[in-house]
């Protein structure tokens, strides 16, 4: 098996500037090194062209309803993912995308689908990503990124970002800690399962990933892992757009990633998003995304 390495050096859709440099802080992090470590060939396909803010205008439109800034933008970007990711499994190549912030996760999650099948997704994330654009306090893509893939609110009627092959009962957030009021009643309304830090604490996060993967699993065809780097405590990733205390530990981060690899043969498609170099100390936090790569392509100590 072969990774393609696809960088999206997107920041539209978060205001903190920085995480468009994610996509070279993990590659100067070690990834290919860490791959073919474990006896995995990885080629490197490039950066996907994004904008920058300051030559566009956040709300130049798109949407009939409801606010998300950079929303044309933001489809532009997604859907040349879409098309790299797609081409990248056609041609029978693992695609590892690096954002970049986790609106990219709308492209990736499309090019990941594949027609008359279904897609399991896992979002390890402190956040929800589950604004829409009548709910979202922000207007920040970022926020609304998996309620976008589900279809809910104004994005049901943009195909670019609602996935019809990712049913609600097969996505699973693991990690929640900071959600928004209108976005907690959705993800409440929706057959989606959330796993909060309080679920990992009080059940231990093997047992809590075991259960995701198993929901994700179910009855689908493959499944997508979507891992913002927020997800961790910022004692251990610093280097993020948006740190929230109180999430997993390394150790925690780790053993989740050696339970994914070991339903490697349901992975389809893996993201790493909201790396910000600009916040982190010397580059950890890319380094740690590099690793925990590794654990879930199969790295282990013995
Ligand atoms: C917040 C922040 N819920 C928003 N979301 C973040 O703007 O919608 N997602 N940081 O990663
Ligand atoms: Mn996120
Ligand atoms: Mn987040
Ligand atoms: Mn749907």
């Amino acid at each position: 098996e072969q990774v393609r390495v696809l960088g999206v050096p997107m920041d539209l859709g978060a205001d903190r500037r920085g995480v468009d440099m994610g996509p070279s802080a993990i590659r100067y992090g070690g990834l290919a090194d860490q791959l073919s470590d474990i006896g995995i060939d990885c080629i490197d396909g490039g950066d996907i062209a994004v904008p920058r803010p300051e030559e566009r205008d956040p709300d130049a439109g798109g949407l009939d309803s409801g606010r998300a800034k950079f929303f044309r933008e933001t489809k532009e970007v997604c859907e040349d993912v879409t098309t790299a990711v797609d081409a990248t499994l056609r041609e029978g190549r693992f695609p590892l995308v690096l954002g970049g912030d986790h609106s990219i996760g709308i492209g990736t999650v499309a090019g990941a689908a594949r027609e008359d099948e279904e897609l399991g997704v896992i979002w390890f994330d402190a956040h929800g990503d589950f604004n829409t654009p009548a709910t979202t306090p922000s207007g920040n893509i970022h926020g609304m990124s998996l309620a976008a893939v589900l279809g809910l609110g104004a994005f049901s009627d943009h195909a670019w970002a609602h996935t019809p092959a990712v049913s609600e009962e097969n996505v699973v957030i693991v990690g929640l800690r900071d959600v928004d009021d209108g976005e907690r009643r959705l993800i409440e309304e929706s057959d989606i399962t959330a796993y909060t830090m309080s679920d990992i604490d009080a059940r231990s996060a093997p047992a809590v990933v075991d259960e995701a993967l198993d929901i994700a699993t179910d009855g689908t065809d493959g499944i997508h892992v979507s891992l913002d780097l927020d997800w961790l405590d910022p004692t251990e990733a610093p280097g993020v757009g948006t740190p929230v205390r109180g999430g997993v530990s390394y150790r925690e981060a780790h053993i989740a990633m050696e339970y994914v690899a070991e339903q490697h043969d349901q992975l389809r498609s893996m993201e790493l998003v909201e790396v910000n170099p600009i916040l982190d100390e010397h580059n950890r936090t890319a380094e740690l995304a590099c690793e925990l790569v590794a654990s879930a392509f199969g790295k282990r100590v013995l």
